[in-house]
């Protein structure tokens, strides 16, 4: 029996969702974030050295880092399910979104949530440096590195109807992360809306929704 160390408002969101689609059974533990640093509980530690979620176990094996829990998910529970064949230009497509999604996105989505923390919570008195140099950060770097990337993940929800094809798989549920911290970190509502179509239908299948309820109130941090 697999079980998900669930931390709330966070990436285990998505296996919860992937195993919903697989009609894989399984337990999750739940953990709740410090309400000061955001951080995780030290609990997590003794799961994983890293003490960050997801993490699962199955049958005494431990997998950290959520682009390895899924392929592991996909290989050992799914049956065939959710990945492209081998070979094929759409497993091709799975693989780079299956990496992109915390390699090239999300460092993306975390420095824009760091810098918008610095504006809003650095101590009055610094305040305004602070917001001066964080401006010049996202100008210079952060915001057209974001809208390129926004936009390349748009114009491949233009080629097919999710990121490696025509049917869902493994890496549509990988890429609902990232594209879920756009939507509240970025104008990624407004400016793509093939994004924001995603999202639409990922939030509207059943498998999504019984998995919101497994694992508890799902808000991410925009500011
Ligand atoms: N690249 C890792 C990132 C893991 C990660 O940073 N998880 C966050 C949750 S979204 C976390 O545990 N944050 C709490 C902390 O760092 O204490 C993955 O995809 O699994």
């Amino acid at each position: 029996m697999i079980t998900v160390h669930h931390l709330e408002n966070s990436r285990s969101q998505r296996v919860l969702w992937l195993l919903e689609e697989l009609g894989v059974d399984y337990e999750v533990t739940r953990y709740e974030r410090d309400p000061g640093s955001s951080l995780a509980p030290p609990e997590l530690k003794k799961v994983h050295p890293l003490g960050k979620s997801p993490v699962i176990t199955d049958d005494g094996l431990v997998v950290a880092e959520s682009g390895a829990i899924i392929e592991y998910i996909v290989e050992t529970h799914g049956g065939g399910r959710l990945i492209p064949p081998a070979g094929s230009p759409e497993r091709l497509r799975y693989s780079y979104w299956m990496h992109a999604a915390e390699g090239t996105v999300m460092p993306l989505m975390v420095m824009t949530l760091i810098f918008n923390r610095v504006e809003t919570a650095a101590p009055w008195l610094i305040r305004p440096i602070a917001r001066a140099i964080s401006g010049q950060v996202k100008k210079a770097y952060l915001r057209p590195a974001t809208d390129a990337t926004l936009r390349h993940m748009d114009a491949e929800l233009g080629r097919s109807t999710w990121f490696a094809g025509e049917d869902l798989t493994a890496a549509d549920v990988q890429m609902s992360f990232p594209i879920e911290a756009a939507a509240v970190r970025t104008d990624m509502r407004s400016g793509y809306p093939r994004l924001q179509s995603f999202l639409d239908r990922i939030h509207a299948r059943p498998a999504y929704r019984r998995a919101l309820e497994r694992g508890g109130p799902y808000q991410l941090m925009g500011m």
